[in-house]
């Protein structure tokens, strides 16, 4: 694709996909094990929704590990233990979090991408977090983003708010096409302190987008089915998962990834843009297959 890296927004010019790809972010850095006992946590948990969620339709995940302990960790070894058991299990995308939680210093969340992985978040600003702040300061995601460039990882730039797609034009006008030579973007929407998770602000964001850009979507928490409505309608893609929601509707809690997975490829159905594969979601994104 043509990177337009200019600032002008590109209404309308996102690219059309005809099927839905579903990206599942099974586990997040925010949700506690001991209050949502179906939270994966141990890599066999890990693993074993992998398969659960590729069965129900999704084509990527998106992985924040946990240690021994069941908090967040950036471990080395474990994450490259994840990518290769991942890969061994499923023929999913696999996405490492450059994010971590909000309390990982930079140099371990710019480690991530030793451990291989297909794809990586990249965040394209500081944002405001609940009551803590997501750190992502412009030298870091040039740093992040030039590091993706030389080992051959494909970013997923995650957008929490307006400005964050002003600072994506600002990387790709600076350092050119991510590896793959595709933009796709993620909204991030109803994290308080981002933007919104309505319908009225996707449509905005997404008239921002890089011209040729593809893009997901994800609600946090009671914007969940707001945003992957207003996705499903305007184009986009599907994020679900339990970093991103523990409940499943009317304060069900989630019984495990799949069940959100399931319900976006019903609705991706009934859109008449249904589940893609992962081969068709590598095919559209750049990634190349290393099974
Ligand atoms: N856990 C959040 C602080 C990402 O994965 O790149 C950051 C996050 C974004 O989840
Ligand atoms: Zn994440």
């Amino acid at each position: 694709m043509t990177v337009d890296s200019s600032n002008r927004p590109a209404a309308g010019a996102t690219r059309p996909v005809a099927g839905t790809m579903i990206t599942v972010a099974p586990t997040g850095a925010e949700v506690d094990k001991s209050a949502v006992p179906a939270l994966p946590v141990t890599l066999d948990e890990l693993v074993t929704t992998a398969k659960e969620c590729r069965e129900a339709g999704a084509a990527m995940i998106h992985v924040h590990i946990r240690g021994a302990d069941a908090q967040p960790t950036l471990d080395l070894g474990r994450l490259k233990d994840t990518v290769h058991a991942l890969r061994e299990s499923t023929d999913l995308i696999v996405q490492l979090s450059t994010g971590g939680a909000v309390t990982d210093p930079f140099e371990r969340r710019l480690a991530v991408l030793d451990a291989a992985p297909d794809g990586c978040s990249l965040t394209c600003g500081t944002v405001n977090f609940g009551d803590e702040v997501f750190m992502n300061p412009w030298p870091f995601m040039c740093e992040l983003y030039q590091r993706t460039q030389q080992l051959g990882v494909v970013p997923e730039f995650e957008l929490f708010d307006m400005g964050h797609i002003a600072s994506l034009h600002r990387l790709l006008g600076k350092y050119g096409a991510p590896f793959g030579g595709h933009v796709h973007c993620d909204l991030v929407m109803g994290v308080p302190g981002g933007m919104a998770g309505d319908a009225a602000t996707l449509v905005a964001a997404v008239a921002a987008l890089p011209a040729g850009a593809t893009w997901s979507a994800t609600g946090i928490g009671r914007t969940t089915l707001p945003v992957m409505l207003a996705a499903l309608a305007a184009g986009g893609q599907l994020r679900v998962g339990m970093e991103d929601t523990v409940t499943f509707s009317r304060g069900r809690p989630v019984t495990g990834n799949a069940e959100l997975v399931e319900r976006a490829a019903a609705l991706a159905d009934l859109a008449q843009r249904p589940a893609m594969t992962p081969d068709q979601a590598r095919a559209m994104l750049g990634v190349p297959d290393r099974h």
